[in-house]
């Protein structure tokens, strides 16, 4: 390419022919496909007129894992029987620190889900401003109906493969859906034991053993500081503000929390059951009976309504049809479709903070662009989680524990860092921030520096 300005329908036709060769390559990926074309839409535009990022193949080599490890995971029931599960760990990019990123344990986890969580880490990781790679791994594992035991026998099987390949400066796991505070624990234990090493190889660990003060807080407190530092851009605040927020774990719980402690007022919360809906705003009380619900008792949304007389139980839907002023997707990908997206504008929705990973469908993510509502995408508003474990790295390497209002404060300037790295790439000429491409572009830049650094590895 030369070194003049590309028009823009040349650079369309770049973007055309590179996606047809990503969907070649991968085929049967849609969710793999789905987040390469998110990232591409930005950063084609942003390159067309810096040619070394084409002579070197750089968005090419990002759409390659450096690495994917593919296993058997074998355990034993409590009734004795042998059951088999596939294990995966994506080591999508070393380039700038360490292969980072969580483990999730669902029935389904295949490798389309984790190169595109693997890709996204790596843009988030980025973001955070500390040296992490991007990673991702799990198994496609239900832990739902499973004891203690049958839970901890799988970790330990999944670990037994996996620790020859991870390290505190090789590749450092934590948490996702399925994989919490016990899961850690019982892989944390178990690659101790076969290595006879303690040292932090995996984040989202229990404070007695390593873990960081915040940790279990930072992706959903994260994602509500994200919130309001859009709105604040936009001249609004998020006091008095009605707030949708779906999923019901840690991610969710800890976003509605924030939300409350920040004056505004949550109205929802859902599981793969369906949601519940408090049109008087869930209050800390119901925030903690939910939160010992999924995490501890390990039982349905729906109990919810059993439990409390204000709130309502919606089987099987998602609570993009409530009116509220701002919309928080915590659960999964592709939790928010066109139609919803549509429902949501028409209500009024300002704002929509992307706390799961990829939750919003391309039509969504278009619709929301179109009618002018800000639009917080996953790597940005989610990324205070694995910036935390990013600081629990530092306080293993440092064998050291900060206390809890250092590492508060750190969340909330790391927070404010990454939504002003959006706003610099992101500005456009009068309307709203272009968020997503304000991400995109402020995750790629460092990576594909480091990549040009290198030369061709
Ligand atoms: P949890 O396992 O704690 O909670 C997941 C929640 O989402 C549960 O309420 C679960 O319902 C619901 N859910 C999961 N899969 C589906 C599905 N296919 N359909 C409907 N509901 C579903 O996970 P987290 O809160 O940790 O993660 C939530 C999201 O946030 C994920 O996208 C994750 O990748 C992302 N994330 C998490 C981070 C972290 O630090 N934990 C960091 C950054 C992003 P049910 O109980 O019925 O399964
Ligand atoms: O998607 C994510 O960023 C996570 N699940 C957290 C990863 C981490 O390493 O803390």
């Amino acid at each position: 390419m030369s070194k003049s300005a590309v028009s823009d329908s040349k650079c369309a036709e770049y973007m055309e022919r590179y996606m047809e060769g990503v969907t070649k390559r991968n085929p049967g990926e849609p969710e793999f496909h789905q987040a390469v074309y998110e990232v591409a839409s930005s950063i084609f535009p942003y390159i067309k007129d810096k040619p070394a990022y084409h002579k070197n193949q750089i968005l090419e080599r990002m759409a390659e894992p450096e690495r994917v490890i593919y296993f058997r995971v074998p355990w034993t029931d409590d009734a004795g029987n042998v059951r088999t599960n596939r294990g995966f760990r994506v080591q999508f990019s070393s380039a700038i620190g360490p292969y980072k990123g969580g483990i999730r344990f669902h029935p389904s986890v295949n490798l389309s889900i984790l190169k595109f969580l693997g890709y996204e880490q790596t843009f988030k990781n980025s973001l955070t401003g500390l040296p992490m790679g991007g990673a991702k791994g799990g198994a496609n594992f239900n832990p739902k109906g499973k004891s203690d035991n049958e839970v901890m026998r799988f970790c330990q099987s999944f670990i037994t493969e996996l620790y020859r390949h991870i390290g505190e400066d090789t590749d450092v796991p934590a948490g996702d859906i399925g994989v919490g505070g016990r899961e850690i624990g019982y892989m944390f234990g178990q690659y101790k034991r076969i290595t006879n090493r303690f040292v932090g190889v995996l984040t989202g660990k229990g404070l007695e053993f390593g873990g960081s003060q915040m940790r279990t807080e930072a992706t959903g407190y994260g994602a509500i500081f994200f919130l309001r530092n859009m709105l604040k851009q936009h001249s609004d605040t998020i006091e008095g503000k009605r707030i949708l927020i779906s999923g019901a774990g840690n991610v969710a719980t800890h976003a509605a929390e924030k939300v409350l402690q920040l004056g505004g007022t949550p109205l929802t919360l859902s599981d793969s059951g369906g949601f519940i809906h408090c049109s008087d705003g869930l209050t800390q009380e119901q925030i903690d009976w939910v939160k010992e619900l999924k995490g501890v008792r390990r039982g349905r949304i729906s109990e919810a309504a059993e439990e409390f007389s204000n709130i309502t139980f919606h089987e099987k839907g998602r609570p993009w049809g409530v009116e509220g002023d701002c919309a928080v997707p915590s659960a999964t990908q592709n939790e928010i479709n066109g139609e919803e997206a549509a429902a949501l504008i028409k209500n009024g929705v300002k704002a929509v903070a992307e706390a799961a990973n990829m939750p919003c469908e391309q039509a969504a993510v278009d619709a929301f662009t179109e009618a002018g509502v800000l639009f917080g995408p996953a790597k940005a508003v989610n990324a205070g989680g694995v910036g935390v474990s990013g600081l629990e790295m530092s306080q293993n390497s440092g064998r050291i524990s900060w206390a809890p209002e250092r590492l508060r404060e750190l969340l909330e300037n790391m927070m404010r860092d990454i939504h002003d790295s959006c706003v610099q790439y992101g500005k456009t000429d009068g309307g709203p921030t272009n968020y997503l491409a304000g991400a995109n572009i402020a995750g790629f830049v460092k990576v594909a520096d480091a990549m040009l650094s290198y030369g061709h590895v």
